[in-house]
């Protein structure tokens, strides 16, 4: 075996933790073209809705897997939603929406986004009861402390289990306000907040520097949505998988899985144990 020469030049690009190589930016089935037009709307926009992408057989499960799971019947603020119940940690006791966290389509719009081995952040069910009030307005990636404007950290889906109509606390979003600097929204821009309405199955995909927030629930049915959120591979992610998720379930789900839960290594080490590549506790 020939032993790397590790540079000042190559450091960072050096895969020190070795043996386990990345399956990351390896999209196969997805048409590029179709990548890159979705692409072009989400860096002028900040975001894009992907029709029909889930059949409604597949959120009738996610729906029917997930509802017995919640463990409290509201938030316990108004930003988690005082009439929301919201479900963390899913895949520590089910794996129901691993095929949503891993859709090629959506890896491919992550790969032209991120490094290679970008993270899982977190990944939750919302349910939004009627009568519950609009969300604070926010940017998931807002807690990196660097100034604005910048490149987006994270990134996130929010996928519609039940339909997200005009009433039923669809999600809001101000289009182009991942371009802006540090400042939060006037009420000039609040009158720019369009509804992401769209059938169940379908999926709102926007860059973590995008204004948006949950809507107020006005209609007489709860709105579902499951929702992942991803960060770059250097990032912190918000839920500490390698302490939620057990060694023994990890090992039952797919590379592209394990590797999004921080089993992956951003070069030349970041993820490694005592200097190995985190697989390796694994196997
Ligand atoms: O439920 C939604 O539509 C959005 C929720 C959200 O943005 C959040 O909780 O961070």
């Amino acid at each position: 075996m020939t032993l790397p020469t590790i540079t000042s030049a190559t450091i960072t690009t050096s895969d020190l933790a070795g043996r386990y190589k990345s399956t990351a930016g390896t999209q196969d089935g997805i048409d590029s073209s179709i990548i890159a037009a979705l692409m072009e709307q989400v860096n002028s926009e900040g975001y894009i809705i992907i029709e029909n992408l889930f059949s409604h057989d597949e959120m009738d499960a996610l729906k029917a897997d997930t509802l017995a799971r919640f463990k409290h019947g509201a938030g316990r603020n108004n930003f988690e939603g005082l009439a929301t119940q919201r479900l963390y940690s899913m895949m520590s006791e089910t794996d129901i929406a691993n095929p949503m966290v891993e859709h090629p389509l959506i890896m491919g719009l992550l790969d032209k986004i991120f490094e290679p081995n970008y993270l899982l952040s977190q990944l939750q069910v919302i349910n939004i009861h009627p009568n519950e009030a609009a969300q604070p307005l926010h940017y998931d990636d807002g807690f990196y402390p660097w100034p604005r404007p910048r490149r987006a950290l994270g990134a996130a889906t929010i996928i519609a289990v039940d339909d997200f109509t005009e009433d039923n606390g669809a999600t809001v979003l101000i289009p182009g306000s991942h371009e802006w600097g540090d400042r939060i929204p006037n009420a000039k821009d609040k009158t720019k907040l369009i509804k992401a309405v769209m059938p169940k199955g379908s999926v709102l995909f926007f860059l973590g520097t995008l204004w948006h927030g949950g809507g107020a629930n006005e209609g007489a049915s709860s709105r579902m949505c499951l929702t992942a959120q991803y960060c770059a591979p250097f990032c912190r992610t918000q839920e500490n998988f390698s302490l939620s998720i057990p060694k023994a379930r990890v090992k039952t789900f797919s590379e592209t899985i394990q590797r999004l839960l921080g089993y992956s290594i951003h070069p030349p080490f970041m993820g490694m144990v005592e200097g190995k590549h985190p697989k390796r506790v694994l196997y």
